[in-house]
Order: C-alpha cells, then sequence, then structure tokens
C-alpha cells in the first residue's frame, strides 16, 4: 500500500508530509494558496472558504480595504471560521513563468512569512498546502524543493511557538515529490 505519511525532526520540531483534504486536518494556524486580490478562487482556496464559511471573507474585505492586493511572496492572516483550526494565513504564491522571474523567491517567501506570521500569533501546530502546484502552474519537484527547504529552514531557526508544520497534500503525486525534496534535506538537519 502508499505510504501516505512522512516525518523529519528538526532539533525539536517537526515537519511532517501527508496526504488529504487540508480543510479536514486540525490546526492552530492553516495555510491557503491565495491571489492577489484576496477574493477567494477554486483549488484549495475554494475549499477553505466553502468550508470556513462567510466570516473570512469578511474579514479579507478589511484586509483589501486597509492594503489593497497582497503581492505573490506575502501573506495575510483572518481567523479561520468553522474550520477547525484559529487563523488562515492566505499566503500567495506565483504564478509560474520560466523559473527565473523571482518566482523561486516568492514561494520561498510565502512559506517564511507564513511561519513567522503563525509564530507570531502563537500557533503551535501549522498545516500549508502546496502553493502555486495547481492553477499557478508550478512544476512540482522544484516547488517541493523549495516549499520544504523553507520550511525546514524556518523551524531549524528556532520559533517560539511552532513545534509542528504538516504539509497536506491532494494526492500521491504531489506527497511523492514532497517525500523526495524531504529525504534530500535530510541530512542538513541531522
Ligand atoms: N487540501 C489540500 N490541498 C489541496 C486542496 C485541499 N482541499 N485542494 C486543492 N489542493 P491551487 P495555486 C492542492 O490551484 O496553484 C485559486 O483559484 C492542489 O492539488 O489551489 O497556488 C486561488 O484563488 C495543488 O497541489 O493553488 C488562486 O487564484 C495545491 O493545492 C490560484 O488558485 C495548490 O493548488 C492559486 O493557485
Amino acid at each position: 500500500m502508499m505510504k501516505t505519511k512522512f516525518e523529519i525532526t528538526i532539533g525539536s520540531r517537526k515537519l511532517k508530509l501527508q496526504t488529504g483534504d487540508i480543510t479536514k486536518v486540525s490546526a492552530d494556524a492553516i495555510g491557503n494558496a491565495a491571489n492577489s486580490q484576496l477574493r477567494g478562487g477554486g483549488g484549495v482556496d475554494g475549499a477553505i472558504h466553502r468550508a470556513g464559511g462567510r466570516s473570512i471573507m469578511r474579514e479579507l474585505d478589511e484586509i483589501r480595504a486597509r492594503i489593497g492586493r497582497c503581492p505573490a511572496g506575502d501573506a495575510v492572516v483572518t481567523g479561520a471560521g468553522r474550520l477547525p483550526a484559529r487563523w488562515v494565513l492566505h499566503a500567495v504564491g506565483p504564478r509560474y513563468r520560466d523559473g527565473r522571474s523571482g518566482e523561486p523567491e516568492a514561494l520561498d517567501s510565502c512559506y517564511r512569512k507564513c511561519l513567522t506570521l503563525a509564530d507570531e500569533l502563537g500557533a503551535q501546530t501549522v498545516t500549508l498546502p502546496a502553493i502555486s502546484t495547481g492553477v499557478y502552474g508550478y512544476p512540482l519537484a522544484e516547488a517541493a524543493r523549495v516549499a520544504v527547504t523553507a520550511t525546514a529552514q524556518s523551524l531549524a531557526a528556532g520559533p517560539r511557538n511552532v513545534t509542528c508544520v504538516a504539509f497536506v497534500l491532494f494526492g500521491d503525486r504531489t506527497f511523492e515529490a514532497f517525500t523526495l525534496a524531504a529525504l534530500a534535506i535530510v541530512p542538513q538537519f541531522r
């Protein structure tokens, strides 16, 4: 049977990989793959708004009124409505063009920003999706490498509150790509 869980230990903290629907997994903070308009959409963004309810969009309306757009590489926080979480971290991933137009930097920044925000909020557990790998077309293996590296480095830097980050991934292909990326960085964090 396909293995659907994997974890690595980084100091006293854990980075986990699992398959599943992120809206069904409890965590203090849940990451979303949003867009710069913060108006919702398809994919994981659609699933989060559907499961969380309208309060999330109402909070995003207020944020939009204050800051306008949220650029790629950045993230904003709302409450989580009916999701099994306290906060949603709405990260805006880059649309993939050719890999040389700032996409790796923006994707790396998404994950670091999510973990910084989560830690500032006091979250201990965080779930994250594979940002930019759906509608935004980021090649899976490259996206996985960026995601896992940024997250592992953030955990290694010793956040005050965050003890566990779990990537909740839709489908075996994504899980396999993230597992390969995680195996590749294990030696660096021993
Ligand atoms: N749980 C976990 N992962 C999911 C779920 C779920 N419920 N649903 C989808 N995925 P995408 P992007 C995976 O397209 O590429 C939206 O319209 C999916 O299989 O959601 O960053 C936004 O509003 C893929 O691996 O996000 C933006 O306009 C990953 O989540 C745009 O899409 C990301 O796919 C953002 O595109």
